[in-house]
């Protein structure tokens, strides 16, 4: 017989970043229906600012001790984790990327079977854990032992799953499900006062997001950016924050860009800009599905991306957008410039990128997570 209510505890990472969104947006609707959902992060999640009865968020404190030299979060998190399990009875851990979450969540499993509780582990990969850290040899123990212990793995993309699978000795099934957006919360007509405070009329908006790390290749934004703006009028906003955005913000000020380009920080609604970007940039050197590029095209904007990782899976080359080679700095200023001369083909780009968007909505993705659940559920 099922209960009333199933607990389920998200582990996630709590910064600006796409595991962290997808972890949090599938528990924020989750506590929309049949559950109970207990986040433990080290932060609060970025994106978790409401109030429900139905969420809970247990910190993961991690005291510092003179004696250790490095602190050891892995093991603060797995006692979090047997706590909360403990005491709130949860029913399932759905844990966000391999490392540390996996395997702090193996160690809790084993250390809950030794109370006669028996916790089924759901791994989702999200990317970096396998295509950067998993190559680091030091770690591939560890990420191999944690999926493989894990009693449900799943990725974002077929991409991932490929490199998961080259990379590794695993022995589980690996499903695919891919990232998701609530559609309705996405904007398809612009503010016209907002987008007045950005550009002129005759100026098309060019936009990139992300956490300014090396991966994202956020020099080549404004490389690109400079080199439409030869041509067209344009403007460009710059959203998030990370290592790299003291050089992206050097670079256009060299170029004498600062004017034209905005840095608009971590920007927790992203909304309300996007509906105002014409074409949405991600040079990135990989990504393994690229929520960022999804949340774009539920907003309408054609995306110029690179073809790594699991982008080609949702940015389609000549339909919603194009793809080029990483650091092709000239085709993908080219692919922007061809598209404010042909309005007629940027307008179509942009309704075929709401329509592929429509396919990734959450009532169409969350089930596949549900139909997890119960299955581990009712065992
Ligand atoms: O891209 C980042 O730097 C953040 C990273 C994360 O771990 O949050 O994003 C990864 O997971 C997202 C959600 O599944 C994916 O949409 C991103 O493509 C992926 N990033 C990379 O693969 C670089």
């Amino acid at each position: 017989m099922m209960k009333t209510k199933i607990k389920i505890g998200i582990v996630c990472y709590p910064t600006y970043g796409g595991s962290g969104v997808v972890a949090t947006e599938l528990g924020v609707a989750l506590s929309h229906l049949n559950y109970e959902v207990h986040f433990i992060s080290y932060d609060q999640p970025f994106r978790l600012d409401l109030f429900s009865e139905k969420i809970y968020y247990h910190e993961v404190n991690v005291p510092e001790y003179p004696l250790f030299e490095y602190q050891p979060y892995e093991l603060n998190l797995t006692s979090k984790l047997v706590d909360v399990a403990l005491h709130e009875g949860l029913d399932i851990l759905h844990v966000h990327y391999a490392i540390p979450h996996a395997s702090a969540a193996i160690n809790a499993k084993a250390i809950l079977a030794t109370h006669n509780i028996n916790i089924p582990i759901i791994t989702t990969l999200h990317g970096t854990d396998i295509t950067l850290l998993g190559k680091d040899k030091s770690f591939k123990p560890v990420i191999e032992y944690a999926i493989n212990m894990s009693d449900i793995v799943t990725v974002v993309s077929e991409d991932l799953k490929k490199e998961t699978l080259e990379h590794f000795n695993i022995t589980r099934k690996i499903k695919t499900i891919p990232n998701f957006i609530d559609i309705s919360l996405y904007k398809q007509k612009e503010n016209k006062v907002y987008r007045n405070n950005f550009a002129s009329n005759d100026e098309f908006i060019l936009s990139h997001i992300s956490n300014f790390r090396k991966v994202k290749r956020v020099e080549d934004v404004i490389k690109i950016f400079a080199k439409v703006n030869k041509k067209y009028p344009v403007r460009l906003l710059m959203i998030g924050d990370g290592p790299d955005r003291v050089k992206a913000e050097a670079l256009s000020r060299n170029l004498g860009l600062q004017h034209k380009v905005r840095f608009l920080g971590k920007l927790k609604v992203i909304e309300e800009m996007l509906a105002i970007s014409d074409i949405f940039i991600l040079p990135s050197i990989t990504e393994s599905f690229g929520l960022v590029a999804l949340e774009a095209m539920a907003s309408k904007n054609a995306i110029i991306s690179t073809k790594s990782g699991g982008l080609p899976e949702i940015n389609i080359d000549g339909i919603t957008g194009y793809l080029s080679e990483i650091g092709d700095i000239d085709k993908m200023s080219n692919d922007i410039i061809s598209l404010i001369e042909n309005p007629k083909k940027l307008e179509n780009l942009k309704d075929n990128a709401l329509k592929n968007a429509m396919k990734y909505d959450l009532s169409k993705i969350l089930p596949k997570y549900e139909s997890i659940y119960k299955s581990l559920y009712n065992k």
